[in-house]
């Protein structure tokens, strides 16, 4: 066994959180030979129920969970972390508008990235996955300035899946058969899921599907799932997005398969044309615990105009907060 690790999650008596913190104590997130120190940060009216989320981790007596932290302190929630799931954030009420929705974000991803900023380990990797996420990543990173901005990302893992499950339902393959889709720019629906280099069991995936099904079905179906759950379930993605969060953080510290790549919402470096600065989905690989943009690929006029809108969302999401950035 190596040396324990330190992996905090925010929002962790929440329904994502549920799902998650079992799979991340069972090892499923960084393997069966690395035990995990949760650090579990939560509101103070939501810890009687945290305390009972604790009880339940404890009680699976699992071989790789080392230790529980809970809290309601960031400054202690984030204290030599290694790994950071920031998943508890403001949704939605009625009436409130995305201007407020953003302000209500800003109050929790501000101090929480200032506390990551003051207490994390410098190598944190940090996954946002509360919505706005890319937007709210953006705020963290920007209260986090001794912190490499390359710490900091967003969650597109779900969107990613779901392209991959829809591509593989559509023809009959399976997931593993599915490589190399891309989810750019932000997780909302404005994302581009683009299949131009993917393939279905080695061969060009749209030589397999029709242009018509690619974009009257799978893009729309892509951007608008989340909704269609909350319409059959009555409640948000839970499990999947657990998943996907474990799929990010294990490919970001483990690595990428040969020959394929992961989509990741990540500080733009100016690569395709994009504004940098803001966290946009970008095809990745990762090595050595590190992530680097997929090069090269052609974009043609169809993915440019899509690839074009998602980021005017996200460069006026930015404008929107700037106000909470450290100075
Ligand atoms: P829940 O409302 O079940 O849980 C959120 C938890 O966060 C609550 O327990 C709440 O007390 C806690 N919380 C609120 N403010 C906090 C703070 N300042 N510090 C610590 N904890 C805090 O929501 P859940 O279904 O778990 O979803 C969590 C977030 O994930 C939402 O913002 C949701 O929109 C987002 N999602 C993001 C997805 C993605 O792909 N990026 C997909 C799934 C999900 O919709």
């Amino acid at each position: 066994m190596k040396a324990p690790v330190r992996v905090a999650v925010t929002g962790a008596a929440g329904q994502i959180g549920y799902a998650l913190l079992f799979r991340i104590a069972a090892g499923d997130m960084l393997g069966p030979d690395q035990p995990v120190i949760l650090h579990l940060l939560e509101i103070t009216p939501a810890l009687p129920a945290l305390q009972g989320v604790v009880m339940e981790l404890n009680d699976c007596a699992f071989p790789t969970l080392h230790g529980v932290v809970a809290t309601d302190d960031a400054n202690v929630a984030f204290k030599d972390v290694d790994f950071a799931l920031l998943v508890g954030a403001r949704p939605r009420g009625p009436g409130m508008e995305r201007k407020d929705l953003l302000e209500a974000n800003g109050a929790i991803f501000a101090p929480q990235g200032k506390a990551i900023n003051d207490h994390a380990k410098r190598s944190v990797k940090v996954l946002v996955v509360g919505n706005p996420a890319n937007t709210n990543a953006l705020i963290a990173q920007s209260n986090a300035p001794d912190l490499d901005p390359n710490c900091f990302t967003a969650m597109v893992r779900l969107d990613h899946n779901r392209a991959i499950s829809q591509l593989a339902e559509k023809t009959g393959a399976l997931n593993t058969d599915i490589a190399q889709v891309t989810i750019w720019g932000n997780h909302s629906s404005t994302q581009y899921p683009d299949v131009h280099h993917a393939s279905i069991k080695g061969k060009p995936a749209l030589e397999q599907i029709d242009q018509a099904w690619y974009e009257g079905t799978f893009i729309p179906t892509v951007q608008q799932r989340g909704a269609a759950i909350i319409k059959a379930r009555g409640a948000s993605s839970a499990a999947s997005a657990a998943s996907a969060a474990i799929d990010h953080m294990r490919n970001w510290a483990l690595g990428t398969a040969e020959g394929d790549w992961v989509s990741m919402g990540i500080p733009s470096d100016g690569s395709y044309g994009i504004e940098p600065g803001v966290i946009y989905g970008y095809p990745c690989t990762c090595k050595d615990g590190k992530f680097a943009i997929v090069q090269g690929l052609a974009i043609n006029e169809f993915s440019r105009a899509r690839m074009d809108a998602t980021e005017k969302e996200l460069r006026e999401e930015r404008a929107g907060v700037e106000h909470l950035f450290a100075k």
